[in-house]
């Protein structure tokens, strides 16, 4: 499991590089929590796109914990920091696993904007229900592009997964419903049903969207349970607008936040938490098919304001 920890500590390397280092120098040169110190934090949070809304609200949760717990040197700064962003990260988090559930198959429909990473997390999923014993499914119910279920289908040979799929310019929603059905007979654990990418702002594509999940209930009663926004790390800010839009397509219940290795704008991750209240379940951290972990509040949050040593 050590590599677990590296793989979290090396995916958001560039935004620990930004706003822990950013934090930990201002902490240092300022002995004393002054008014220069809080303008420091504020413009390294914000480079750090945590965004001005969670930014306000840090800081004001900040000078009032100072307040409260008669904080006077800054060394002390940290912990209230970094207990302040791991309660942003638990907000609206609910227990367990979006991966397993009581139903069977579980049906977990992955949304979300072109390229932002949606088939390869979908096949990262699949390969952790594998890696628990349990059987997963796929539905291919992004018809648009001929490439699109192509590359689910090497993905699936890959891993050894049934994939659902139909001819191109087929009708998606079909698609996932042969992907549940399908589920259903094979004794799967989890079906995954993957979909086209879409701009939030394509009021057809959003409709189509909302069908899909409907078509799902109609397969299988109370699915999908889980609909999973994967969210591109490297847009940073506008990740907040893409996921309120979809969130009035689809009940979001969480949110995939692909591609933060290489980006320095992970700090967006505390701005979803707050402003939207859906939780960060999984972190995408590169390309390979064990490239996604666990979205962990606490060790996010201790990457971003380190312990002392
Ligand atoms: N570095 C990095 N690259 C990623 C990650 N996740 C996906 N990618 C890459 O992002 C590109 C797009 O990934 P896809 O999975 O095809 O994205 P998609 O959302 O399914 O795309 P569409 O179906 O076209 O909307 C690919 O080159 C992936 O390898 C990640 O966590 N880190
Ligand atoms: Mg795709």
């Amino acid at each position: 499991m050590k590599s677990f920890f590296k793989k979290i500590k090396d995916g958001f390397k560039r935004t620990q590089e930004v706003v822990s280092d950013g934090i930990q120098a201002a902490l240092q040169r300022s002995p004393k929590i002054d008014e220069d110190l809080y303008d420091e934090i504020e413009a390294i949070l914000l480079r750090g796109d945590v965004g001005p809304a969670t930014t306000d609200y840090l800081l004001t949760e900040l000078r009032a914990r100072v307040k409260r717990d008669k904080l006077e040197d800054s060394s002390e700064l940290s912990d209230a920091m970094r207990a302040i962003m791991e309660d942003i990260l638990t907000q609206g988090r609910a227990a367990g696993d979006p991966l397993s559930g009581p139903e069977s198959p579980r049906v977990v429909m992955v949304v979300g904007v072109n390229g932002v990473g949606k088939t390869t997390s979908l096949a990262k999923l699949a390969r952790r229900v594998q890696e628990d014993g349990r059987t997963p499914v796929i539905a291919a119910a992004d018809t648009y592009r001929a490439a699109a279920s192509e590359q689910l289908e090497i993905w699936a040979n890959r891993l050894g997964v049934h994939l659902v799929k139909s001819q191109h310019g087929a009708d998606p929603g079909a698609v996932a419903f042969d992907g549940v059905q399908a589920g259903k007979a094979r004794n799967a654990n989890v079906v995954f049903v993957d979909t086209a990418g879409r701009l939030q702002t394509q009021a057809g594509l959003m409709a189509e969207l909302t069908k899909i999940h409907r078509v799902c209930g109609k397969a299988m009663e109370g699915a999908p349970h889980e609909v999973l926004l994967v969210l591109d790390a490297t847009i940073g800010q506008n990740a907040i607008s893409q996921a309120r839009l979809f969130s009035e397509s689809v009940p979001v219940t969480g949110i995939l936040l692909a591609k933060l290795d290489g980006t320095s704008k992970g700090g967006v991750v505390l701005a979803i938490s707050h402003e939207l209240g859906i939780p960060v379940r999984y972190a995408g951290v590169g390309e390979k098919a064990d490239d996604l972990v666990d979205f962990d509040p606490k060790l996010f949050a201790e990457g971003l304001v380190p312990k002392a040593e």
